[in-house]
Order: structure tokens, then C-alpha cells, then sequence
């Protein structure tokens, strides 16, 4: 039996009971039996949760691209790799066979050493969801740089602190992007946020656009002659397996991003397993995930786990509503795609619409249907399954995160029966436990608690870019010698998880991870205001939407209020992005606080949410009397 590809729920629980006897044995079988390692490991797993210090695969060398690329080529140099597909439906598809994506990989490996960029230095790249986007991060991995991908949609001051975080001495982008029937100044958003990086050295520009920018001089170079002159081959630079391979930055509930860390070994080994079994992909499979590769999940499933299977791998540029809403179903259709991984707040926004933009098309091709990002909710669940699914092809509702690097918990399709808004069973190698809140696990099946991991999996981020001890506190101090994802779950009767939604500070709007903090630190940032509290409440499309309690300086009351909300949005934009945008802004007198001066965020979560019946305990707050002002001016 080979571990390597789960086709029945027997096997699935024999496989899994395998992973969970012997941890070590049964990753070092699949490191064993699928990749090109240049050398071997000494020792699969050495760790230790205190410190905390994960090693998987230690001693072994290679390089990701050789087995995201270079390994296919004798068997299957001529496949379709990468689809390109553009916003625009009239705009000519692209197909890069893994040849093509191997001459294009090594001419920008080429380009990025020309131009001074070494094993370990940082390369940000930030570029809107076309080829090069794919071609530059595997041209860093092919030379052992460090790539920051910070998603496009991120403002110039999001930009620039994530850029100046891990000093990167390159930034990649474009000028600019098709956005439906918008385009993006990319490039000046750029500009912008270099006034406040000294590090950067170089920007290389693609065209997409042909818009007119300013090209800064001795910095800014058109990418595409510097690629015309390259050379079409570049060989590896071998890697050690604990080598950083990406930094990827996600919300934390106070300050900074969290410039979160992945080595090179054991994010292929697992991101590739997962792939190959969540999807059950299958050689002359075309697979979509509509994610961005700015996010965790295009990382993982757009490129490297597909790509390390040699599948085929659909890169879409636009968006779900353009030039219609039935442009995802219209893709499908075209290429006959098999596997497709997708949102729940795409679903959502596309189930507010007429059913006729998905029964114009052929779906019958689908095999497998996947979610991520947040807890996917009943309604949404049955519309994918029937109106997309047509109840034959199975959801797999897969939770991870940015730190986990891949896939934790998600059915095995085909294998795994599936219930709606159920996650269902741990992968191989993953041993989840629910924690009470006196740090005990709790036992047995038909409990709710904190959801930690108990043995580390080949993928789990190794630390925070320059600030380990925010690692340890973050994720290794809440519960002695576990990993605390920050989401609460619940196990049922039989064993299954249900997320229920995190425990902390970070509310997941549209998928996108906001911390509130940073987002009070920008709405604190407008004149007029003197304090703020955001929270979240639930929003039929997007899952949650943001609610902003807002204390005036007395200079800012006699203001007109909804110029007051406008500007408080456009801080918010510059500061962070359109995304964190607040949905409402009630402004108060005050905010219930604790005696030890915290935020009460629980009572202003119920009054956004408008469920206000029982409040709880307000006795131990400082200022009880501002619950009732705030709850009769709610909006
Ligand atoms: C991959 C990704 C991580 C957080 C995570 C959780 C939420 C993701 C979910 C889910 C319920 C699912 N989340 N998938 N909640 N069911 N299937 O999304 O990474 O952006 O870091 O977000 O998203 O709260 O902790 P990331």
C-alpha cells in the first residue's frame, strides 16, 4: 500500500493510524518514494515546542523548482503547466507547457542574478495574477532567494512595511493591472511606498497594461529586455531542507504582520501530498484554485503542490462578476476543469445571483469542489453542492492557514463522507486536540474547545521573520508543547471537526485575515478621533464585515458625520487596503472597558451583530452606563 495516494475511507483511517504510530517513518516513505533530493536527510524530524524548533528532512539538499519542474520534463516536457487565463474573456489564453515554464523560470533566475540577487536575500514581489507572478517566485526558489509575495490589492503603506520588515533589495511588479473593468496604478503605488524604503535597490517592471509610468533612474527596469537577453538556462542552486524557501505575512491580532517563515523540504513534501490526495488528482486533470498568489493558498495550490505533482494549473487574472457573474462557470466550461478550489464568499457573492449564470454552462467535467478560507455556512455549502456540484461532485471544506502551509483538516474525496460546514477528519500526520480554558485537552468525541496540534506536520512555518520570540508567544505559549492555531473548533459524535471561527482578535472578512488593531492604529490616525474599537459582525456575502466604534476629540464632533466616515474609509485604504474598509461607523461617547482598561470586545461584537438580549456580565466594567448610550445609537 503506498501512502502516497488515499483512495477509501478504509484506507484513509489505515494510513492515518500509520501516521500517527510512527510519524517519522511514514514521511520519510513518502519523501522517499516522489521526490528528486539531491542528497538524502541524516534525520527526518528533530523538535521541540518550547524552544520552539522544527527541523524536518535535516541534511538533505535540493532545489523545489527541480521537482516542480526539471523532473517532469523527460515524461512530460510538452504538458500544459500553467493556464494562463486573462480579465478579459477576449483577451487570448496562454498554455506554458512545463518546457516553456522551465526556459521562462531559468531566464528570470538569470535576470535576478544579473542584477545582484543571492541565495537568501529577500525579493518582494508584488504583481497582479499573471505569469510572471509564478515565473518570479519559482526564479527566486531556482536561486535560493527568499521571496515576500505581498498580494496586489495591499496599499503603498501596507506595501512598504512588509518590504522594509525582512530589507528586501528587490521589488517585482508591474505597471500596473486589470482589476473587471479597472485597471490598477501598481507601479505608483510602488513609487509611493519606495519613499519609505531605503533598502530596495531594483524594481523590475512587466507590462501589462501598457500605461504610461515613471521609471525612476539607476532603480526601476523594464523586465522584458533584460529577459530577451538572458540566458535560457539557469542551473539549481542546491538547498539545504531547512533553508527559508518564502516569507508570507498574515494579520496577527495586535501589531505588525507576521512575516511568517516556510524552509524548503518539508513544505514540498506536504504540500505536495495534500494536493494529490485532497484532490485526487489524476495525470490529465485540469485544476483551478481561484485564489490570488499574494495569499497562502496560491502558494500551496496554485503552484508548488500542483506543480510537484507535474498537474496542470489554472491561473486566472480577473475576478468572479466580469464582464458577468457566470465567468467562473464560463471557465470551467472552457478548459474542463476537474478540480476547482474556491471561497466561500465567492460562492456566497455568486449565489445572490441568477441561476442562470450557472445553468448556461457545462460543469459536468467537475470532480472535486473545494472551500477555504473560512467556515463555510449550510446555505452556501448546498448551493455549490447542487447548483455547481449538481450533488455529484464532492466538497472538500479544507481548514489551514498561512502558518500550517498546507491543508490540516478536509475530507479525502471519494473516500471521506461529507457534511455541510464539517471539515471532517485530520490529513495523515496531523494530530489535532481541543484545549478547555485551563489548558487541559478535552477527551473524547462531542466537545468544543481551543484547537491546537499536538506533533508537528513537514509544513508548519518555522518562525516569524525577525522576532522569534513573537513565534513562541503567538503560537507555543498559550498551551504547554502544542500548536494553537486561534480558531475554536468542535468534534462531534463520530470524530469530526467543525470549525467554529477564531478565538482572537482577527476577523476574516471575504477570506482576508484583518487583525483589528492595525485597523484602529489607521482609524486613530484621522484628527478628529480619539479612540476607536473595531469588531466584526456577520455579513450575508462576505462572512463578516467590519463595525468601528468611533470616541470624537471635541474639535472633530461638530463635523459633518458622513464626511467623517468617508475619511476614516480612505485612512483606512491608504494604510491598509479597500479590504479593511469598516461596513459601519457608530460614533460614541465612550467604549466599555475593564478595570484594568480592555476594550470590552464582547459586548460591542453582540450590539454590531444586534444580538443584545443577554449581554452578559457587564458588572466588572469601569463605565457601565455607555453600553445602553451605544446600544440605543446602534446602527
Ligand atoms: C488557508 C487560509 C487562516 C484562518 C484560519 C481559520 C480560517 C481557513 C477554513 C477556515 C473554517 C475552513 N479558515 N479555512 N475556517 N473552515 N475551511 O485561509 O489561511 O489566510 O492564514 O487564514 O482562516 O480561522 O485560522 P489564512
Amino acid at each position: 500500500m503506498s501512502n502516497y495516494h488515499i483512495k477509501h475511507l478504509e484506507e484513509y483511517f489505515q494510513i492515518y493510524r500509520k501516521s500517527v504510530r510512527d510519524p517519522e517513518n511514514f514521511w520519510e516513505e513518502v519523501a522517499e518514494e516522489h521526490f528528486m533530493w539531491r542528497k538524502k536527510w541524516d534525520k527526518v524530524l528533530s523538535w521541540d515546542f518550547t524552544k520552539p524548533e522544527i527541523k524536518w528532512f535535516e541534511g538533505a539538499k535540493l532545489n523545489i523548482t527541480e521537482n516542480c519542474i526539471d523532473r517532469h520534463l523527460p515524461t512530460h516536457g510538452n504538458k500544459t503547466a500553467i493556464i494562463f487565463e486573462p480579465n478579459d474573456p477576449e483577451e487570448k489564453e496562454q498554455y506554458i507547457t512545463f518546457k516553456d515554464l522551465h526556459e521562462r523560470v531559468c531566464k528570470m533566475a538569470n535576470v535576478l542574478k544579473d542584477q545582484g540577487v543571492k541565495k537568501g536575500d529577500r525579493v518582494c514581489i508584488y504583481l497582479p495574477m499573471i505569469p510572471e507572478l509564478a515565473v518570479s517566485v519559482l526564479a527566486c526558489a531556482r536561486i535560493g532567494a527568499i521571496h515576500s509575495v505581498v498580494f496586489a490589492g495591499f496599499s503603498s503603506s501596507a506595501l512598504a512595511t512588509r518590504i522594509n520588515d525582512s530589507n528586501c533589495k528587490m521589488v517585482i511588479t508591474s505597471d500596473g493591472s486589470y482589476r473587471g473593468s479597472k485597471t490598477i496604478d501598481l507601479k505608483g503605488i510602488v513609487d509611493e511606498s519606495l519613499e519609505k524604503c531605503p533598502c530596495v535597490e531594483t524594481v523590475l517592471v512587466a507590462k501589462r497594461i501598457n500605461s504610461e509610468i515613471n521609471m525612476t533612474q539607476n532603480r526601476d527596469k523594464w523586465l522584458q529586455p533584460l529577459l530577451d537577453a538572458a540566458n535560457d538556462y539557469c542551473p539549481a542552486e542546491i538547498m539545504d531542507s531547512e533553508d527559508p524557501l518564502f516569507i508570507l505575512y498574515t494579520s496577527g491580532s495586535t501589531g505588525m504582520p507576521k512575516g511568517m517563515v516556510h524552509s524548503t523540504g518539508g513544505y514540498m513534501v506536504y504540500t505536495a501530498y495534500t494536493f494529490k490526495n485532497v484532490f485526487q488528482y489524476k495525470d490529465e486533470d485540469i485544476y483551478w484554485c481561484t485564489a490570488d498568489i499574494g495569499w497562502i493558498t496560491g502558494h500551496s495550490y496554485i503552484l508548488y503542490g500542483p506543480l510537484a505533482n507535474g498537474a496542470t494549473t489554472l491561473m486566472f487574472e480577473g475576478v468572479p462578476s466580469y464582464p458577468d457573474f457566470g465567468r467562473f462557470w464560463q471557465i470551467v466550461e472552457k478548459y474542463k476543469v476537474n478540480q476547482f478550489y474556491t471561497a466561500p464568499t465567492a460562492i456566497r457573492a455568486l449565489a445572490k445571483e441568477n441561476l442562470e449564470y450557472v445553468e448556461k454552462y457545462d460543469l459536468s467535467s467537475l470532480k472535486v469542489m473545494g472551500s477555504v478560507g473560512e467556515p463555510i455556512n449550510e446555505e452556501a455549502w448546498h448551493w455549490y453542492n447542487i447548483n455547481v456540484g449538481k450533488k455529484k461532485s464532492p466538497i472538500v471544506d479544507t481548514w489551514w492557514q498561512t502558518e500550517t502551509g498546507g491543508i490540516m483538516i478536509s475530507p479525502i474525496p471519494y473516500a471521506t463522507p461529507t457534511i455541510p460546514t464539517y471539515a471532517s477528519l485530520p490529513l495523515p500526520g496531523i494530530q489535532p486536540a481541543l484545549m478547555d480554558e485551563n489548558g487541559q485537552e478535552i477527551k473524547g468525541n462531542q466537545v468544543d474547545g481551543r484547537l491546537c496540534i499536538k506533533f508537528p506536520w513537514p509544513s508548519i512555518a518555522r518562525t516569524i521573520w525577525g522576532n522569534h520570540q513573537r513565534y513562541k508567544d503567538t503560537y507555543f505559549s498559550a498551551f504547554e508543547n502544542k500548536y494553537f492555531t486561534g480558531d475554536g473548533a468542535l468534534r462531534d459524535e463520530v470524530g469530526y471537526y467543525r470549525i467554529t471561527g477564531r478565538v482572537d482578535d482577527v476577523i476574516i472578512v471575504s477570506g482576508h485575515n484583518l487583525g483589528t488593531a492595525p485597523i484602529e492604529d489607521a482609524v486613530n490616525e484621522h484628527p478628529a478621533v480619539a479612540e476607536s474599537a473595531i469588531v466584526g459582525f456577520p455579513h450575508d456575502v462576505k462572512g463578516n464585515a467590519l463595525y468601528g466604534y468611533v470616541i470624537l476629540k471635541e474639535t472633530g464632533e461638530t463635523r459633518n458625520q458622513d464626511n467623517l466616515r468617508k475619511e476614516i474609509n480612505q485612512i483606512i485604504t491608504e494604510h491598509i487596503g479597500p479590504i479593511a474598509k469598516l461596513d459601519k461607523i457608530q460614533f460614541t461617547s465612550g467604549l466599555p472597558k475593564t478595570r484594568s482598561g480592555k476594550i470590552m470586545r464582547r459586548i460591542l461584537r453582540k450590539i454590531a451583530s444586534k444580538d443584545t438580549g443577554n449581554l452578559g456580565d457587564t458588572s466588572t466594567l469601569l463605565n457601565p452606563e455607555v453600553v445602553k448610550e451605544i446600544m440605543d445609537n446602534a446602527l
